[in-house]
């Protein structure tokens, strides 16, 4: 416990403000920088090839699910494949289920059998190999982590969720919170430096006493640069450093997940599927398109958003063709086009139903997604010197207006998805 903390205690005073340290601060503008990343759910669920609640809604008891872990042997997992494809897609960064809501651990946790190591035919710590590659690569990664657990006896009082799990009705709380806190230090001392720690679940028991303030002084006093977000659909709670959304815009809720939409002024991301699955289905053919994804990118980083694409590898371990066609699709889009997203904020006019901005010093860029027309008129940018397609370099005509200014664009786009004027701009 710090000084100043075990001060407050004593004398009664407010504890002490969540200040992040410098290699913390660091950190997020990093991550804000980075713009993209890979999402993975993977677990024992994907041999039934049915998404990840699988469990919970199959109501499958834990004797039942944990035969799911006799037949998990991924023989043809690669990382250095996984991560290569990540890099080739222009994502910075992978964030990965270290243990989802059926409570499986995917390294060798040593605080229950329940993991990879233990219970599968593989016994391979697939965290550790995926940390190693990624560093040999120069990726970061971050560990998502579930708060909700279907499979611990001490998950007690239980939640919303998992009620069919055959579990006795008693259970010690802060039991389950202890072993919560030693899995993470786990993952936060075994696996080199953590980019951050994904938590999701809380909403499973939003009443409860999580005991966040501890979890999340364990973890940033393990490593101070690891971001931590957590998933619980509410404005940030004190001591975390990102702001998620899930499946929607900052701000927004058309998924009525979230109980309040606030965007705060922490670094912000949101995620999504390339299907509507997270977790590896293999009846899920409702792929979205190259261009819809690219969109999605683009409208993230208008919105001063990170885009975190999720992917569901299938039992063997390798990603599915559909997902793999679809990243690399995007990374092409990137590498022509990446000097308007990576290293951006959102930009200086809010985003709009034809498109969004973002800038850089010296810089505005004008994603134009959804705009038939040549002219569109868009609020007065100050400054500008110069436009041109950053496609081609070809130079675009802008007349000012009453109240702002008219792009003219050709008559013909250069790319389906996103039409992207740069300004230069006087600093
Ligand atoms: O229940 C999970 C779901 O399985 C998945 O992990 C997503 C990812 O954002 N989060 C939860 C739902 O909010």
């Amino acid at each position: 416990m710090n000084v100043l903390l075990m001060l407050a205690l004593a004398t009664g005073m407010a504890a002490p403000r969540y200040q992040p340290a410098p290699e913390n601060l660091e950190a997020r503008r990093w991550f804000q920088d980075a713009k993209f990343g890979m999402f993975i759910h993977w677990g024992v669920y994907s041999v039934l090839g049915d998404g990840e609640w699988v469990m919970n809604n199959r109501k499958m008891t834990i004797a039942e699910y944990e035969k799911l872990a006799e037949r998990f042997h991924p023989t043809e997992f690669d990382p250095a494949e996984w991560v290569a494809l990540a890099k080739e897609a222009g994502m910075k960064y992978i964030t990965i289920t270290s243990k989802h809501h059926d409570g499986f651990a995917m390294w060798g946790t040593r605080q229950s059998k329940w993991n990879i190591l233990d219970a599968t035919p593989y016994k391979k710590d697939v965290l550790q190999l995926l940390a190693q590659e990624c560093r040999r690569q120069g990726i970061k990664l971050f560990f998502y982590y579930s708060h909700l657990d279907w499979h611990h006896p001490d998950y007690y009082p239980r939640g919303r969720t998992g009620h069919a799990s055959g579990r006795p009705d008693h259970g010690d709380w802060n039991r389950y919170l202890d072993y919560v806190d030693n899995q993470l230090r786990e993952l936060l001392t075994g696996y080199g430096p953590v980019a951050g720690i994904w938590f999701d679940g809380l909403w499973d028991k939003p009443d409860a006493d999580w005991r966040l303030e501890k979890t999340y002084r364990l973890i940033h006093a393990l490593q101070p640069a690891a971001l931590i977000g957590n998933n619980h659909h509410r404005r940030p709670f004190e001591g975390e450093d990102f702001q998620m959304f899930e499946k929607d815009l900052p701000g927004q809720n058309t998924t009525g997940f979230r109980a309040e939409t606030a965007v705060s002024e922490l670094p912000l991301e949101t995620c999504d599927t390339i299907n509507r699955s997270w977790g590896y289905n293999a009846n899920d053919k409702r792929f979205k398109t190259t261009r819809e994804l690219i969109q999605y990118l683009v409208r993230a980083a208008g919105y001063n958003a990170n885009f975190l694409l999720n992917v569901g590898p299938m039992p063997n371990g390798k990603i599915q063709p559909e997902f793999v066609e679809r990243l690399k699709e995007m990374g092409a889009w990137l590498r022509r086009y990446g000097e308007s997203i990576y290293g951006t904020r959102g930009g200086p006019i809010p985003p709009r139903p034809w498109g969004v901005t973002t800038q850089k010093p010296g810089f505005v860029y004008v994603h134009v997604l959804d705009w038939p027309d040549e002219a569109l008129a868009i609020p007065k940018i100050p400054g500008v010197r110069t436009a041109k397609l950053l496609a081609s370099g070809e130079p675009l005509r802008i007349t000012e207006i009453p109240g702002g200014m008219v792009l003219h664009l050709p008559a013909s786009r250069p790319d389906p998805a996103d039409t992207v004027v740069a300004l230069e701009v006087a600093r």
